[in-house]
């Protein structure tokens, strides 16, 4: 079946720990909203009442997933999520910004913990059909800078932030394979620079790709 046309954007965020997600999202939908777009901003895993369920089985530091097992709860959150909220949100013309998506199975579960590509398409097929993002950032910082601004921050680290450091080289080179097979939906921005100069970047990355103007 083809994809649903939305009046809505979706435009997703990626990296590996550290990459300062969060801090741009806030700051891109903060001048999308003063643009005069209406927009919505979610997380995965999470997003709705039962994907954040499912996010606390997946964070759960006394958890022992296997790959498959991973996989198979981030493409249930996802499909719960898309469904319940980004869909819904997508029709009413809302521009969603997410918070990591299915690049993240793709680089966490498939080049961090070897689940084939072909396992994990299936599973995106299932849960999505042909939906994709409109855009995709993903930030790009060397993994030791990553992994210092992660231990600069209060709590305890989770599941993903407890993996060595070869685990996260294998995340980082996965994210770049997947903009390298993607060039029309992903763009990579260099991430290990001052705020400012991030948002800058991702500014002008979104005004380029979608076509608007945006207002700090
Ligand atoms: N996961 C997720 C999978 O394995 N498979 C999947 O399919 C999905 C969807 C989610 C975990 O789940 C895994 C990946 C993750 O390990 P989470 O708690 O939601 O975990 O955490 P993350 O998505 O990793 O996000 P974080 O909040 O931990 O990091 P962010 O959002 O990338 O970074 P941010 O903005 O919070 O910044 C981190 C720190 O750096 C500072 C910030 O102030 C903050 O202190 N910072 C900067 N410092 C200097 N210069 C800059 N330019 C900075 N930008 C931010």
């Amino acid at each position: 079946m083809p994809a649903e046309i939305f009046a809505g954007k979706f435009i997703t965020f990626e990296g590996g720990e550290g990459a300062g997600k969060s801090t741009q999202i806030k700051r891109l939908a903060s001048a999308l909203e003063n643009s005069g777009l209406s927009v919505t901003s979610t997380r995965e895993p999470g997003g709705s009442p039962g994907a954040e369920t499912i996010r606390g089985l997946l964070l759960d530091t006394a958890a022992d997933w296997d790959a498959p097992t991973e996989a198979l709860l981030h493409f249930a959150a996802r499909a719960d999520h898309f469904t319940t909220r980004i869909a819904p949100a997508l029709r009413n013309g809302d521009w969603v910004i997410c918070d990591r998506f299915a690049d993240s199975t793709r680089a966490y579960q498939g080049y961090g913990l070897g689940l084939s590509m072909e396992a994990i398409e299936t599973l995106y097929r299932v849960a999505l059909g042909e939906f994709a993002p409109d855009l995709t950032v993903i930030l790009d910082v060397p993994v030791e800078i990553g992994m210092q601004r992660m231990n600069a921050r209060d709590g305890d680290p989770d599941r993903y932030e407890r993996m060595d450091i070869a685990f996260h080289e294998r995340l980082r080179q996965g994210f770049l394979d997947i903009a390298g097979n993607n060039p029309d939906r992903c763009e990579v921005i260099a991430a290990n620079a001052d705020i400012e100069i991030v948002t800058a970047r991702i500014f002008d990355c979104v005004a380029r790709r979608l076509g608007v103007t945006l207002q700090a």
